[in-house]
């Protein structure tokens, strides 16, 4: 069953002023049409943002207390609705039912986190230097975010930045990533339908050319955030540098699970395998390089290559299913492409193609790959890949494995397996990455505790956790002089 769906623009359910759509399909199975979207041009842009700084106007004031009540019913809502939103995504995006499940269940754990901070969002009372004169800071929203956002997450990670976002008094334009337009239509119901007001939030599907980049490029969208690719972070970054714009940008990863060999092996193959072919490869925090010591090699990927050959592809829907497609044709094309490149560099030890076989003939399918003697430095150890590709290294000593890991322009997160305390404080200090696992496969964050990379996944702000508040939130310093007289700081107290 496929619906023609509409934006939510000045409060209301419109089409783009256009009067075009896009196809949305299921990429397990395309000839499952989901619905059709509007395709939005800057004019929609246009009056989304006007929207929204009538909206901004009426949350502002509205107390933070009663904007976390509001976030807590959504949590409520999302609950409820939970297994209808999970179906919806895994249909739209393909990633198994289990993980759009937890997909959903980050929504809710974000929403009732933010919910409280409502109670919080402290500023700091500080002694001042002269008498009688009170010194202290709170903060204030700023006004329209503009809230880009990709297909892999489609329901956390809009939440992630809007939740955040409004519990500060701020008004957002929600602009989803064209695969998944669906989910990100039925997470802005449940807003509404929670008490946000209709203006305070709007939502306008499109393309990042065509809605993306004149949301980015709007006088009035002071703050932007965005996840998504590296080199369209570039750009966007650009953009707001110029326009003095509040920007916060999660990018890409090049994670590398580092084994040695105290470590439980068992613990570190579940982790590696649920790491490097959760969601299909298509996390930024997907393991995508497996550093083993040179005297476990030979043991661990020979057992890695035989449960590898054992994923199940399939609809995400099925029960059986333990890997879905790829999101898009250009995207097994880019995965198809490396490839090429990873004969020319380390030996395929299974997969390395696109899968076919029974009911997986309408989708993007390719087959879970594991690429054995990948040299540091090469394409297939520096590069995203951004679906099952997994590129094995191996190393001597935990330095060596420390540099291998260090040397990449990426640095989301890192995984080692080991039994040494030693090493692994040694991990935490020394790996260049903004989140460091240990035991514990490269992704699966948690909701209240600060998400991000150094170097080039980012720039240097934090999703998630207590930090987020920050970057949604404007810190106002305020004095009041009581002493009747003009006491001049530096001055008059020395
Ligand atoms: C992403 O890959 O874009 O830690 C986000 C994780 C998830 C979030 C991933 N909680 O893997």
């Amino acid at each position: 069953m496929s619906q023609d769906f509409l934006n939510h623009v000045g409060g209301e359910w419109v089409p783009s002023r256009s009067g075009r759509t896009f196809e949305n399909r299921n990429p397990a199975d395309t000839s499952d049409l989901i619905g059709r979207f509007p395709r939005s041009t800057a004019e929609d842009v246009e009056a989304a943002v006007q929207s929204a700084r009538r909206g901004f106007e009426e949350w502002r004031p509205t107390p933070a207390p009663e904007r976390g009540a509001i976030l807590k019913r959504v949590g409520d809502i999302l609950t409820e609705r939970k297994e209808e939103i999970a179906r919806a995504a895994t249909r739209e995006m393909g990633k198994v039912l289990l993980e759009t499940r937890g997909d959903v269940q980050e929504g809710i754990d974000t929403a009732y986190y933010a919910a409280t901070e409502g109670r919080r969002l402290f500023g700091h009372t500080v002694p001042s230097e002269l008498r009688n004169k009170w010194a202290m800071t709170y903060r204030r929203p700023i006004g329209v975010c503009g809230i880009i956002t990709p297909f892999n997450f489609p329901l956390a990670i809009p939440t992630w930045k809007i939740f955040p976002a409004l519990a500060c008094g701020n008004a957002v334009v929600f602009k989803p990533a064209e695969d998944v337009p669906h989910t990100g239509h039925l997470f802005v119901e449940v807003l509404l339908e929670a008490g946000v007001p209709g203006e305070v939030v709007q939502l306008v599907h499109g393309t990042g050319e065509e809605v993306g980049a004149p949301l980015v490029e709007h006088p009035h969208v002071p703050v932007v955030s965005f996840t998504g690719s590296t080199d369209t972070g570039r750009i966007i970054g650009e953009t707001c540098g110029r326009m003095h714009k509040r920007l916060s940008l999660e990018m890409g990863g090049k994670n590398a699970q580092i084994v040695l060999p105290d470590a439980d092996m068992e613990l570190a193959l579940d982790g590696v395998l649920w790491g490097a072919f959760g969601t299909t490869g298509q996390r930024c925090t997907a393991t995508s390089r497996l550093l083993l010591h040179e005297s476990i090699h030979d043991d661990f990927v020979q057992e890695l290559v035989r449960r590898v050959r054992e994923l199940r592809l399939g609809n995400g829907l099925e029960s059986s299913t333990d890997v879905g497609p790829l999101i898009n044709e250009a995207a097994r094309e880019k995965v198809q492409g490396y490839m090429e490149v990873a004969r020319g560099e380390g030996t395929v030890l299974c997969g390395g193609g696109p899968a076919s076989g029974d009911g997986l003939e309408g989708g993007f399918f390719f087959q879970p790959t594991v690429v054995d003697g990948v040299r540091p430095g090469s394409r297939l150890a520096t590069e995203e890949i951004f679906g099952p590709v997994l590129s094995v290294m191996t190393f001597g000593e935990f330095d060596e494995a420390i540099r291998i890991n260090n040397e990449v322009r990426y640095g989301l997160s890192s995984a080692v397996y080991t039994s040494d305390v030693q090493v692994a404080f040694r991990a935490f200090q020394e790996l260049d990455n903004g989140i460091t696992y240990v035991n514990a496969p490269t992704i699966g964050a948690e909701a209240h505790l600060p998400f991000g990379g150094v170097k080039e996944t980012g720039n240097g702000h934090r999703e998630g956790g207590w930090e987020v508040y920050e970057f949604y939130s404007e810190t106002k310093v305020c004095y009041l002089d009581y002493s009747g007289a003009l006491q001049r700081a530096q001055i008059d107290n020395y």
